[in-house]
């Protein structure tokens, strides 16, 4: 046994152990030299059949070789280790400089923007905007309304009651419009009145122009010198403010209200583009009838009152030149994100 061949084993040991590429190959190779039957071990043992000189001397040798070897795993084990620690750090790496998830925007409908546009505008012109109760009692809805206890609309097929139960107050219903709000703040407020009730109202009727619940915006105004050129004024300009337009043009259309008389209907007309010189009825009119002041504690020999009813859905669609009214309910969001800014 000569130190070239103890050298040639751990060269060969320094290349094995270098090839390895993870701990199994590292225990492999360890077991190769340094195990039981290991080639460095196989080596030691033999070191009994030399004299003592020799044996001193070849022992030192492959101890300082079995030395060597043992660094070489070490050092490749803790690089193996490192290399492993690498890979797991970069694999589960968080990237805070990566923009968040986000919730998405939510937005207005539009319907909404419509009534806080409605609103914006009837606050310009001095009216305030009244808010109160869908689910109503039958004197604010029909009754202080001029409506009879005998008139249609008071049929279990227009509008929806609320079912009587025990102990709760009789005689409630979903509003049919929000002319009771106007009788609510009318009574708690002296003239000059002027005040608008937008909000949701309900009549049993679904098609492809009716939904069962809709949205209307009323406006009142009462004083002692008032009169239907006034409300046409304010209603005109509310339209050019509405439609951002100063090419309309209005009319009054004789129609019939329980509450007012004369009744009229509202009718536009934009000069210009697309529904040029078409007539658009966008809302009923009418002087209040003297009961109707009666009933919300005013004398009629002294006071007069005008009031309109526009619907918000109209509104809506031809300000935005939507074509079906029951898009407004169908929650699509290809629809409802086109007003969301
Ligand atoms: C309309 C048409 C005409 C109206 C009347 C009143 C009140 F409360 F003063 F009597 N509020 N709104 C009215 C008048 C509503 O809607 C088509």
């Amino acid at each position: 046994m000569d130190s070239s061949q103890t050298q040639a084993l751990v060269d060969e040991a320094a290349g094995l152990v270098a090839s390895c590429g993870d701990a199994n190959a590292l225990a492999n190779a360890k077991a190769r030299f340094l195990g039981r039957d290991g080639l460095l071990t196989q080596r030691m043992k033999s070191l009994g059949k030399l004299s003592g000189a020799e044996r001193a001397a070849a022992g030192r040798e492959l101890n300082a070789a079995k030395q060597r070897i043992e660094a070489l795993l070490a050092e490749r084990e803790a690089a193996i280790e490192a290399a492993l620690l690498d890979a797991r750090l970069s694999a589960e790496a968080i990237d805070v400089t990566l923009p968040g998830r986000s919730a998405g925007h939510g937005g207005l409908h539009p319907l909404t923007l419509t009534i806080a546009r409605v609103e914006e505008i009837f606050r310009s012109i001095g009216f305030d905007v009244a808010d109160g109760p869908e689910i109503e009692e039958d004197f604010f809805n029909f009754t202080a309304l001029n409506t009879p206890a005998d008139h249609p609309a008071r049929s279990m097929h227009d509008t929806f009651y609320v079912d009587p139960v025990a102990g709760a107050q009789p005689g409630l219903l979903l509003r049919t419009h929000t002319s009771p709000m106007q009788i609510r703040y009318a009574r708690a407020h002296q003239p000059p009145i002027r005040v608008i009730a937008p909000g949701k109202a309900y009549r049993v009727d679904s098609d492809a122009t009716h939904s069962p619940m809709f949205h209307q915006v009323e406006g009142l105004w009462v004083d002692d010198d008032i009169s239907l050129a006034d409300l046409k004024n304010v209603y005109a300009d509310f339209l050019a403010q509405f439609f951002e337009r100063d090419d309309i043009d209005l009319r009054f259309r004789p129609s019939y209200f329980p509450f007012t008389e004369p009744s009229a209907e509202i009718d536009m007309r934009f000069a210009d583009g697309p529904l040029a010189g078409r007539w658009l009825e966008v809302s009923g009119a009418g002087q209040v009838h003297p009961d109707v002041v009666r009933n919300i504690g005013l004398d009629p020999e002294r006071y007069i009152g005008f009031a309109f009813g526009s619907g918000i859905e109209r509104l809506t669609m031809l300000r935005y030149g939507v074509g079906d009214l029951r898009v407004f309910y169908e929650n699509d969001l290809r629809f409802l994100q086109q007003f969301s800014r």
